[in-house]
Protein backbone atom coordinates (compact mmCIF):
# COMPACT_ATOMS: atom_id res chain seq x y z
CA UNK A 1 0.00 0.00 0.00
CA UNK A 2 0.94 3.48 -0.84
CA UNK A 3 2.24 5.59 1.86
CA UNK A 4 0.02 8.90 0.21
CA UNK A 5 -2.54 9.53 3.30
CA UNK A 6 -5.91 11.20 2.40
CA UNK A 7 -4.99 14.30 3.45
CA UNK A 8 -2.31 14.79 1.30
CA UNK A 9 -4.08 13.56 -1.49
CA UNK A 10 -6.51 16.25 -0.84
CA UNK A 11 -4.12 19.32 -0.36
CA UNK A 12 -3.04 18.12 -3.85
CA UNK A 13 -6.23 18.18 -5.33
CA UNK A 14 -6.57 21.64 -3.61
CA UNK A 15 -3.50 22.99 -5.09
CA UNK A 16 -4.70 21.90 -8.92
CA UNK A 17 -7.71 23.76 -8.16
CA UNK A 18 -7.63 27.64 -9.01
CA UNK A 19 -9.25 29.52 -6.90
CA UNK A 20 -9.48 26.88 -3.96
CA UNK A 21 -10.89 28.23 -0.61
CA UNK A 22 -9.40 25.32 1.53
CA UNK A 23 -13.29 25.13 2.40
CA UNK A 24 -13.63 21.93 0.17
CA UNK A 25 -10.91 20.41 1.70
CA UNK A 26 -11.68 21.45 5.32
CA UNK A 27 -15.68 19.72 4.51
CA UNK A 28 -13.74 16.37 3.62
CA UNK A 29 -11.56 16.18 6.79
CA UNK A 30 -14.14 16.91 8.91
CA UNK A 31 -16.52 13.91 6.48
CA UNK A 32 -13.15 11.14 7.39
CA UNK A 33 -14.00 12.30 11.23
CA UNK A 34 -16.77 11.78 11.20
CA UNK A 35 -16.29 8.40 9.34
CA UNK A 36 -13.85 7.36 11.58
CA UNK A 37 -15.64 7.89 14.95
CA UNK A 38 -18.74 6.19 13.19
CA UNK A 39 -16.12 3.23 11.80
CA UNK A 40 -15.19 2.78 15.73
CA UNK A 41 -18.69 2.41 16.50
CA UNK A 42 -19.50 -0.30 14.20
CA UNK A 43 -16.57 -2.17 14.82
CA UNK A 44 -17.74 -1.85 18.87
CA UNK A 45 -21.14 -2.71 18.28
CA UNK A 46 -21.30 -6.15 19.15
CA UNK A 47 -19.26 -4.70 22.57
CA UNK A 48 -20.92 -1.60 23.45
CA UNK A 49 -24.84 -2.46 23.43
CA UNK A 50 -25.31 -0.35 20.99
CA UNK A 51 -27.12 -2.83 18.94
CA UNK A 52 -30.24 -3.50 18.36
CA UNK A 53 -33.27 -1.26 17.48
CA UNK A 54 -34.68 1.99 19.25
CA UNK A 55 -38.12 0.92 18.51
CA UNK A 56 -39.05 4.25 16.09
CA UNK A 57 -39.89 4.70 12.30
CA UNK A 58 -37.50 6.70 10.38
CA UNK A 59 -39.07 8.69 7.61
CA UNK A 60 -39.09 6.18 4.97
CA UNK A 61 -41.33 3.86 7.22
CA UNK A 62 -38.56 1.48 8.42
CA UNK A 63 -37.39 1.04 11.53
CA UNK A 64 -33.84 3.08 12.90
CA UNK A 65 -31.79 1.44 14.80
CA UNK A 66 -29.37 2.94 17.31
CA UNK A 67 -26.17 2.95 15.65
CA UNK A 68 -27.97 4.85 12.58
CA UNK A 69 -28.91 7.29 14.60
CA UNK A 70 -25.92 8.16 16.01
CA UNK A 71 -23.88 8.17 13.07
CA UNK A 72 -26.55 10.85 11.79
CA UNK A 73 -25.80 12.59 14.67
CA UNK A 74 -22.16 12.51 13.72
CA UNK A 75 -22.30 13.64 10.47
CA UNK A 76 -24.42 16.25 11.40
CA UNK A 77 -22.72 17.33 14.28
CA UNK A 78 -19.61 17.00 12.31
CA UNK A 79 -20.21 18.62 9.48
CA UNK A 80 -21.83 21.69 10.15
CA UNK A 81 -18.19 22.48 12.53
CA UNK A 82 -16.91 22.32 8.82
CA UNK A 83 -18.16 25.70 7.99
CA UNK A 84 -18.25 24.90 4.57
CA UNK A 85 -22.11 23.91 4.38
CA UNK A 86 -25.58 25.68 3.83
CA UNK A 87 -27.25 23.00 3.48
CA UNK A 88 -27.64 19.14 4.57
CA UNK A 89 -29.59 16.23 3.99
CA UNK A 90 -29.75 12.89 5.38
CA UNK A 91 -32.12 9.66 4.86
CA UNK A 92 -32.91 9.39 8.44
CA UNK A 93 -34.78 13.29 8.04
CA UNK A 94 -37.38 14.10 6.24
CA UNK A 95 -36.80 17.76 5.64
CA UNK A 96 -33.44 19.57 4.76
CA UNK A 97 -31.01 20.87 7.50
CA UNK A 98 -30.36 23.97 7.36
CA UNK A 99 -26.57 25.29 8.59
CA UNK A 100 -26.64 27.71 11.20
CA UNK A 101 -23.79 30.14 10.88
CA UNK A 102 -22.27 29.55 14.15
CA UNK A 103 -19.35 27.78 12.79
CA UNK A 104 -19.65 29.53 9.45
CA UNK A 105 -21.05 28.94 6.07
CA UNK A 106 -20.17 27.99 2.90
CA UNK A 107 -22.08 26.90 -0.34
CA UNK A 108 -21.39 23.26 -0.36
CA UNK A 109 -24.65 21.10 0.55
CA UNK A 110 -23.94 17.97 1.75
CA UNK A 111 -26.61 14.64 1.21
CA UNK A 112 -25.98 11.62 2.70
CA UNK A 113 -27.00 8.18 3.82
CA UNK A 114 -25.63 7.83 7.45
CA UNK A 115 -25.65 3.91 8.00
CA UNK A 116 -26.46 2.22 4.65
CA UNK A 117 -27.42 -1.41 5.01
CA UNK A 118 -28.12 -1.43 8.90
CA UNK A 119 -30.36 -4.41 8.89
CA UNK A 120 -27.10 -6.36 8.53
CA UNK A 121 -25.99 -5.03 11.58
CA UNK A 122 -27.52 -7.30 14.03
CA UNK A 123 -25.52 -10.08 11.75
CA UNK A 124 -22.33 -8.31 11.69
CA UNK A 125 -22.17 -7.90 7.57
CA UNK A 126 -20.69 -4.53 6.40
CA UNK A 127 -22.22 -1.48 6.41
CA UNK A 128 -21.38 1.85 5.01
CA UNK A 129 -21.90 5.56 4.70
CA UNK A 130 -22.91 7.03 1.22
CA UNK A 131 -22.01 10.55 0.69
CA UNK A 132 -22.89 13.28 -2.60
CA UNK A 133 -21.70 16.93 -2.71
CA UNK A 134 -23.11 19.98 -4.76
CA UNK A 135 -22.68 23.26 -4.82
CA UNK A 136 -25.30 25.70 -4.12
CA UNK A 137 -27.13 26.94 -7.49
CA UNK A 138 -27.55 30.96 -6.63
CA UNK A 139 -30.13 32.21 -9.23
CA UNK A 140 -33.60 33.58 -8.19
CA UNK A 141 -33.23 32.10 -4.56
CA UNK A 142 -31.59 34.42 -1.88
CA UNK A 143 -31.45 32.15 0.76
CA UNK A 144 -30.62 28.14 0.24
CA UNK A 145 -33.48 25.97 0.27
CA UNK A 146 -34.88 22.85 -1.34
CA UNK A 147 -34.10 23.79 -4.96
CA UNK A 148 -30.68 23.93 -3.93
CA UNK A 149 -30.88 20.52 -2.94
CA UNK A 150 -33.06 18.62 -5.91
CA UNK A 151 -30.04 19.20 -8.07
CA UNK A 152 -29.66 16.65 -10.87
CA UNK A 153 -26.57 14.08 -9.99
CA UNK A 154 -24.63 15.58 -12.88
CA UNK A 155 -24.09 18.73 -11.43
CA UNK A 156 -22.50 17.20 -8.13
CA UNK A 157 -19.27 18.01 -7.22
CA UNK A 158 -17.75 15.11 -5.06
CA UNK A 159 -19.31 11.69 -4.06
CA UNK A 160 -18.19 8.65 -2.46
CA UNK A 161 -18.67 5.96 0.32
CA UNK A 162 -17.46 4.81 3.51
CA UNK A 163 -17.28 1.09 3.81
CA UNK A 164 -17.20 -0.13 6.93
CA UNK A 165 -15.61 -3.80 6.28
CA UNK A 166 -12.66 -6.00 7.56
CA UNK A 167 -11.36 -2.69 6.75
CA UNK A 168 -12.84 0.55 6.98
CA UNK A 169 -12.37 2.22 3.29
CA UNK A 170 -13.06 5.06 1.75
CA UNK A 171 -13.65 5.80 -1.88
CA UNK A 172 -14.73 9.37 -3.71
CA UNK A 173 -14.65 11.49 -6.84
CA UNK A 174 -14.53 15.03 -7.86
CA UNK A 175 -14.84 14.15 -11.25
CA UNK A 176 -11.36 13.43 -11.94
CA UNK A 177 -11.76 9.64 -11.74
CA UNK A 178 -11.75 7.49 -9.30
CA UNK A 179 -9.46 6.61 -5.61
CA UNK A 180 -9.97 4.06 -2.38
CA UNK A 181 -8.27 4.43 0.71
CA UNK A 182 -7.55 2.10 3.34
CA UNK A 183 -7.78 2.49 7.02
CA UNK A 184 -4.70 1.78 8.84
CA UNK A 185 -5.90 1.65 12.64
CA UNK A 186 -2.05 1.74 13.69
CA UNK A 187 -1.89 4.94 12.65
CA UNK A 188 -5.59 6.46 12.39
CA UNK A 189 -4.98 7.59 8.54
CA UNK A 190 -6.40 6.32 5.20
CA UNK A 191 -3.82 5.31 2.98
CA UNK A 192 -4.18 5.59 -0.44
CA UNK A 193 -4.70 1.35 -1.69
CA UNK A 194 -6.33 1.78 -4.77
CA UNK A 195 -5.86 4.31 -7.00
CA UNK A 196 -7.58 5.32 -10.53
CA UNK A 197 -9.94 2.44 -10.00
CA UNK A 198 -11.77 1.69 -12.98
CA UNK A 199 -14.38 -0.70 -13.48
CA UNK A 200 -13.56 -3.53 -15.78
CA UNK A 201 -15.90 -3.17 -19.39
CA UNK A 202 -17.66 -6.70 -18.38
CA UNK A 203 -18.11 -9.15 -15.18
CA UNK A 204 -18.71 -12.03 -14.16
CA UNK A 205 -21.24 -11.47 -11.38
CA UNK A 206 -24.55 -10.59 -10.82
CA UNK A 207 -26.08 -9.15 -7.59
CA UNK A 208 -29.91 -8.54 -7.36
CA UNK A 209 -32.43 -9.62 -4.45
CA UNK A 210 -34.14 -12.37 -6.67
CA UNK A 211 -36.53 -13.34 -3.90
CA UNK A 212 -38.37 -10.53 -5.88
CA UNK A 213 -38.73 -12.00 -9.00
CA UNK A 214 -42.26 -12.67 -9.03
CA UNK A 215 -42.98 -8.49 -8.28
CA UNK A 216 -40.85 -7.61 -11.16
CA UNK A 217 -42.17 -7.14 -14.93
CA UNK A 218 -41.64 -9.40 -17.69
CA UNK A 219 -38.64 -7.14 -19.37
CA UNK A 220 -36.65 -6.97 -15.60
CA UNK A 221 -37.13 -10.88 -15.78
CA UNK A 222 -36.01 -11.50 -19.28
CA UNK A 223 -32.81 -8.84 -18.21
CA UNK A 224 -32.23 -11.15 -14.85
CA UNK A 225 -32.64 -14.39 -16.97
CA UNK A 226 -30.00 -13.42 -19.31
CA UNK A 227 -27.20 -13.14 -16.88
CA UNK A 228 -28.04 -16.43 -15.56
CA UNK A 229 -28.14 -17.87 -19.08
CA UNK A 230 -25.76 -19.36 -21.44
CA UNK A 231 -26.82 -16.49 -24.47
CA UNK A 232 -25.06 -13.81 -22.86
CA UNK A 233 -21.52 -12.04 -23.73
CA UNK A 234 -19.62 -14.80 -22.07
CA UNK A 235 -21.28 -17.57 -23.15
CA UNK A 236 -21.89 -18.54 -19.60
CA UNK A 237 -24.37 -18.16 -16.22
CA UNK A 238 -22.57 -15.28 -14.33
CA UNK A 239 -21.89 -15.90 -10.81
CA UNK A 240 -24.78 -14.41 -7.97
CA UNK A 241 -23.78 -12.21 -5.36
CA UNK A 242 -25.54 -10.01 -2.85
CA UNK A 243 -24.85 -9.24 0.71
CA UNK A 244 -28.04 -6.47 1.36
CA UNK A 245 -25.82 -4.04 1.85
CA UNK A 246 -25.94 -1.59 -0.80
CA UNK A 247 -22.09 -0.23 -0.38
CA UNK A 248 -20.74 -3.61 0.22
CA UNK A 249 -22.40 -4.72 -3.48
CA UNK A 250 -21.77 -1.74 -5.03
CA UNK A 251 -17.94 -1.98 -3.86
CA UNK A 252 -17.57 -5.42 -5.40
CA UNK A 253 -18.97 -4.39 -8.47
CA UNK A 254 -16.45 -1.50 -8.51
CA UNK A 255 -13.39 -3.88 -7.97
CA UNK A 256 -14.44 -7.11 -10.13
CA UNK A 257 -17.05 -5.57 -12.58
CA UNK A 258 -20.16 -7.15 -13.41
CA UNK A 259 -23.83 -5.81 -12.88
CA UNK A 260 -25.82 -4.31 -9.84
CA UNK A 261 -29.49 -4.44 -10.00
CA UNK A 262 -32.42 -3.14 -7.50
CA UNK A 263 -35.07 -2.96 -10.46
CA UNK A 264 -38.78 -1.66 -9.71
CA UNK A 265 -40.86 -4.00 -8.25
CA UNK A 266 -44.84 -4.31 -7.67
CA UNK A 267 -45.15 -4.79 -3.84
CA UNK A 268 -47.21 -2.09 -4.82
CA UNK A 269 -49.37 -2.43 -7.86
CA UNK A 270 -50.10 1.00 -8.54
CA UNK A 271 -46.58 2.72 -8.12
CA UNK A 272 -43.94 0.09 -8.52
CA UNK A 273 -40.77 1.84 -7.44
CA UNK A 274 -37.20 1.09 -6.83
CA UNK A 275 -36.41 1.05 -3.52
CA UNK A 276 -33.35 2.68 -3.22
CA UNK A 277 -33.46 7.06 -2.84
CA UNK A 278 -31.95 8.78 -5.50
CA UNK A 279 -30.20 11.76 -3.89
CA UNK A 280 -28.43 9.83 -1.20
CA UNK A 281 -27.97 6.41 -2.20
CA UNK A 282 -28.56 6.27 -5.97
CA UNK A 283 -26.98 9.62 -8.06
CA UNK A 284 -23.46 9.23 -5.45
CA UNK A 285 -22.86 5.61 -6.58
CA UNK A 286 -23.68 6.55 -10.41
CA UNK A 287 -21.05 9.04 -10.44
CA UNK A 288 -18.30 7.18 -9.11
CA UNK A 289 -19.45 4.05 -11.61
CA UNK A 290 -19.15 6.85 -14.37
CA UNK A 291 -15.82 8.34 -13.36
CA UNK A 292 -14.68 4.39 -12.79
CA UNK A 293 -15.92 4.12 -16.87
CA UNK A 294 -18.75 2.08 -15.57
CA UNK A 295 -22.46 2.99 -16.09
CA UNK A 296 -25.79 3.68 -14.27
CA UNK A 297 -29.22 4.08 -14.96
CA UNK A 298 -32.77 3.37 -14.08
CA UNK A 299 -33.92 0.96 -17.14
CA UNK A 300 -35.12 4.41 -19.01
CA UNK A 301 -31.54 6.62 -18.42
CA UNK A 302 -29.02 7.90 -17.22
CA UNK A 303 -28.97 8.14 -13.16
CA UNK A 304 -27.39 11.12 -13.70
CA UNK A 305 -29.80 13.02 -15.50
CA UNK A 306 -32.81 12.46 -13.56
CA UNK A 307 -34.16 15.71 -12.20
CA UNK A 308 -34.93 15.30 -8.17
CA UNK A 309 -39.21 15.57 -7.60
CA UNK A 310 -38.86 15.28 -4.35
CA UNK A 311 -35.76 14.78 -1.56
CA UNK A 312 -37.03 11.48 -0.97
CA UNK A 313 -37.22 9.88 -4.39
CA UNK A 314 -36.52 6.47 -5.04
CA UNK A 315 -35.49 4.83 -8.31
CA UNK A 316 -34.46 1.58 -10.29
CA UNK A 317 -30.72 1.35 -9.98
CA UNK A 318 -29.13 -1.08 -12.46
CA UNK A 319 -25.36 -0.49 -11.99
CA UNK A 320 -21.94 -1.39 -13.09
CA UNK A 321 -19.13 -2.39 -15.99
CA UNK A 322 -20.55 -0.35 -18.96
CA UNK A 323 -21.65 -3.61 -21.44
CA UNK A 324 -23.34 -5.23 -18.72
CA UNK A 325 -25.83 -2.56 -17.99
CA UNK A 326 -25.56 -1.36 -21.87
CA UNK A 327 -27.36 -5.38 -21.99
CA UNK A 328 -29.66 -4.59 -19.72
CA UNK A 329 -31.03 -1.13 -21.64
CA UNK A 330 -31.86 -3.83 -24.31
CA UNK A 331 -34.15 -5.51 -22.44
CA UNK A 332 -35.44 -2.25 -20.64
CA UNK A 333 -36.09 -0.56 -23.49
P1 LIG B 1 -31.13 1.15 4.04
O1 LIG B 1 -30.50 2.40 3.51
O2 LIG B 1 -32.37 1.43 4.81
O3 LIG B 1 -30.18 0.31 4.80
O4 LIG B 1 -31.70 0.30 2.80
C1 LIG B 1 -31.00 0.18 1.65
C2 LIG B 1 -30.52 -1.24 1.54
C3 LIG B 1 -29.34 -1.31 0.63
O5 LIG B 1 -28.16 -1.27 1.37
C4 LIG B 1 -29.50 -2.64 -0.05
O6 LIG B 1 -28.97 -2.62 -1.35
C5 LIG B 1 -30.98 -2.85 -0.06
O7 LIG B 1 -31.52 -2.02 0.95
C6 LIG B 1 -31.35 -4.25 0.23
O8 LIG B 1 -32.72 -4.39 0.11
P2 LIG B 1 -33.44 -5.82 0.13
O9 LIG B 1 -33.34 -6.30 1.54
O10 LIG B 1 -34.84 -5.51 -0.29
O11 LIG B 1 -32.73 -6.71 -0.83
MG1 LIG C 1 -29.89 3.70 5.24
Amino acid sequence: MSQVTVTEHLLLHQKRTPDATGRFTQLLHDLIISAKLIARSVSKAGLLDVLGETGEINVQGEQVQKLDEYANRVLIHRMERSGALCIMATEENADIIPVSDRFGQGDYIFIFDPLDGSSNIDVNVNVGTIFSIHKRLYGSHPDPGISDVLQPGSKQVAAGYFLYGPATMMVYTTGQGVNGFTLDPSVGEFLLSHPNIMIPETGKIYSVNEGNYALWDSKTRKAVDYFKGTKNRRGHPYSLRYVGSLVADFHRTLLYGGIFAYPKSYKNPERGEGKLRLLCEASPLSFVAEQAGGRATDGAGRILDIEPGHLHERVPLFIGSKNDVDDVMRFLA
